[in-house]
Formats: structure tokens, C-alpha cells, sequence
């Protein structure tokens, strides 16, 4: 008898031993693809003895429907501002314990109140890159089949067929989001980029049928080195995820010049959000990473290699000069005016969007 009391309390020793591991040694963590530094988790580990297991994706959709699903083993994810909203009110996320985060008084206030606006309080989730959505294009190849006075500054080079149809022949990636493409499309037409009408929706099919042939492939990340690599020639596409296909063509001494605008016409700006699922296995090694990534050091070297920006106001002295003074990725103000930001709509437009999206890609 005495000695099965002993087995018990060593097994129950070794479950609590191995539970407080579980909870403070492991973090899974999913992110975007080509969204953080080479050293970034390789530090996190060296200096907290937390193993992280770093998984990626390149679509909000592809997340949500893993955090809908629930259990995902996940402690730590990205989603953006808009599907944040939403699957906070899901009650997919786990409020922030702030008092483990004290580093998000570095975060920009101004940032944060936009942000608030998706989570109120922001009680769930911090800011962890922000960007835009535009166009990357291979310069030589661009202007060969256009000239020098196309509008290389303008949406006119993707939707207006009499200019995407002499680029067909050297490619053209769109990225693969509904989310991403049709608000574009809708401001372009000089129409709310939030409408709930399906008139406007029906103007956007009708500007986008004409250039769906003239379009090589959906995807939300190949575009990143077949950019740099001269196998296409235009992409829609995120701001970081452009400057990062230049410079991998310099790097890899490609004779490809690729460069990223941002459209006269305006585009959509995003904020990607760091959350915690509510079933997160190790929310305190997901506490311990959200701290560190908003560290002013570790900020400033992610964005120095992804070339997106952060929200946070103390990396500054840490960035790299390049990265601080291109407006591409800190726009000017002038500039920022003429962005807008994405806003979550009602499930009818999702419907709406769906159903025009599924039409355009298949082309009928
Ligand atoms: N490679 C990182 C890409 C990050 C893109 N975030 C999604 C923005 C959605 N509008």
C-alpha cells in the first residue's frame, strides 16, 4: 500500500514537472511567410530557453479557418487588423495580460487608437507590421513593352487591358484575396472601397472580366522571388514582400530591377496584429514573445529585413536609414492621405466579394 502512495505521488510530481514544462519551455508560433529576421527566434530562444516551433502561411483565409476550427496548437498568430476584428468577436482570442507585456508602451498611440477601433481596448492583440498593398513591376521589362511614358505610377497598368495585355507574355501574379484585389478595384472606380452595393460590385466585375485572360496566376507569396528571379514582370502585391524580391535580385546579382509603388489612385493600407488563441497551450511563452518582438531592437531589425513597418516609436533609433526614409514603406503624409485603411464588412458583402472572386478567377 505504501508503496503504491509512493508511485502515485512521483507520477503526480512528474505530470505537475512536465505540465509547468509544457507551459513555460515551448511555443508554437504561426506567421506570415518572409515576415521575420534570420536571428529573431534563434535570440528568443537563446535568451528565454523557450523552443519555438515557427510555422508559416501566406493567407488570412488559411489562418481563420484553422483558428475557427479551434485546438491548433498554436500559441502565438498574425492575423490582420480586419480578420482580427471578427474572430475576436468569435471569441477565438485570449485577452492580453498586459502586465507580461510591458514593452507595449513603446507602440504608437495613433496606431494603436486605429487599432482599437478593431479590438476596443486593445484588449487582444498589439500591432506587429503594417504595409500596403500595390504594385511591384520588373522595370526593364515594363518598359519595353510600354515605353517610358506609361503610367508606371498608376492602377492603369493592371486594369486597363490595352496596358496588362502587352505584359501577359512576361507574367503577371495577383495576389490570391478577395480582400485584397476588389476594395483596389472599387477605389480605382472612384467608388467606396466599403460599399455594401451590389451595383458597385457589378462595376468592378465588369473592369475586372476584361483583364482576368492578361493574368498569369493567383498567389500570395511566389510572387516574392518570381519577381526577383525576372519570371514575372508584374505583381500585385505587399509592400515589404516587393522591396524584399529587389533585393534578393541584387543579392543573387540578377539583371532584375524590381521596384514597389504604391498607386497614384490610393491603395489599401493594413495593420498584421500579434494574438493569442484562447486555447493557446503555452500562453505564457506566447506572452514572453510578444514582449521581446516589441522590444525596440528586435522591432527595428525585423523591419529592417522585411522591409514592412513597425508601430513601434522607440525602434527608431534602430533602423536602418534606408528603411526609415523610404516612403514606400513610411509614407509621407500627402501620401498617407491617399491610403486607406481595409474595414471588416457585413457576411452579405463576404458573400458578394466571394461570389465575384470565384466568377474572376475562373474567368466566367
Ligand atoms: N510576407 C508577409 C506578408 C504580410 C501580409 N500581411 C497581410 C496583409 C493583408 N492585407
Amino acid at each position: 500500500m505504501a508503496h503504491l502512495r509512493t508511485t502515485l505521488v512521483v507520477g503526480l510530481v512528474a505530470v505537475a514537472v512536465s505540465a509547468a514544462h509544457a507551459r513555460a519551455e515551448e511555443l508554437h508560433f504561426y506567421n506570415w511567410s518572409d515576415y521575420i529576421a534570420e536571428d529573431t527566434i534563434p535570440t528568443f530562444e537563446e535568451k528565454t530557453g523557450i523552443d519555438v516551433t515557427y510555422d508559416v502561411f501566406d493567407s488570412n483565409e488559411v489562418l481563420e479557418a484553422k483558428l475557427l476550427a479551434g485546438s491548433t496548437g498554436y500559441d502565438l498568430v498574425v492575423p490582420t487588423g480586419i480578420f482580427m476584428e471578427r474572430q475576436v468577436k468569435a471569441g477565438v482570442f485570449q485577452p492580453l495580460d498586459k502586465s507580461k507585456i510591458p514593452n507595449l508602451d513603446n507602440l504608437d498611440p495613433r496606431l494603436m487608437g486605429y487599432l482599437a477601433q478593431l479590438d476596443p481596448g486593445n484588449e487582444h492583440a498589439v500591432i506587429y507590421m503594417w504595409g500596403t498593398t500595390g504594385l511591384g513591376y520588373n522595370v526593364d521589362m515594363v518598359t519595353e513593352r510600354l515605353g517610358e511614358d506609361a503610367p508606371l505610377n498608376s492602377y492603369d497598368l493592371l486594369f486597363n487591358p490595352e496596358y496588362l495585355s502587352k505584359l501577359a507574355d512576361c507574367g503577371v501574379h495577383i495576389l490570391d484575396a478577395p480582400t485584397e484585389l476588389l476594395p483596389i478595384a472599387l477605389n480605382y472606380l472612384g467608388l467606396d472601397p466599403n460599399t455594401d452595393k451590389p451595383e458597385d460590385f457589378e462595376a468592378v466585375r465588369e473592369l475586372l472580366m476584361p483583364i482576368r485572360p492578361h493574368i498569369t496566376k493567383f498567389h500570395s507569396s511566389e510572387y516574392i522571388n518570381a519577381l526577383a528571379n525576372g519570371d514575372i514582370c508584374l505583381a500585385l502585391g505587399w509592400s515589404g514582400d516587393v522591396l524584399q524580391a529587389a533585393d534578393r535580385a541584387d543579392e543573387a546579382g540578377n539583371d532584375v530591377t524590381v521596384t514597389y509603388v504604391i498607386p497614384t489612385e490610393g491603395t489599401l493600407m493594413w495593420f498584421d496584429t500579434l494574438a493569442i488563441p484562447a486555447d493557446a497551450p503555452h500562453p505564457d511563452a506566447a506572452h514572453a514573445m510578444i514582449n521581446y518582438l516589441l522590444e525596440p531592437e528586435v522591432a527595428a531589425s525585423i523591419s529592417n529585413y522585411v522591409a514592412y513597418a513597425n508601430a513601434n516609436d522607440a525602434a527608431e533609433p534602430y533602423m536602418d536609414e534606408e528603411i526609415l526614409n523610404d516612403p514606400r514603406i513610411y509614407p509621407p503624409e500627402d501620401v498617407m492621405a491617399r491610403l486607406f485603411p481595409d474595414r471588416a464588412s457585413s457576411q452579405a458583402v463576404d458573400r458578394m466579394r466571394t461570389r465575384l472572386w470565384n466568377r474572376f478567377k475562373t474567368g466566367i
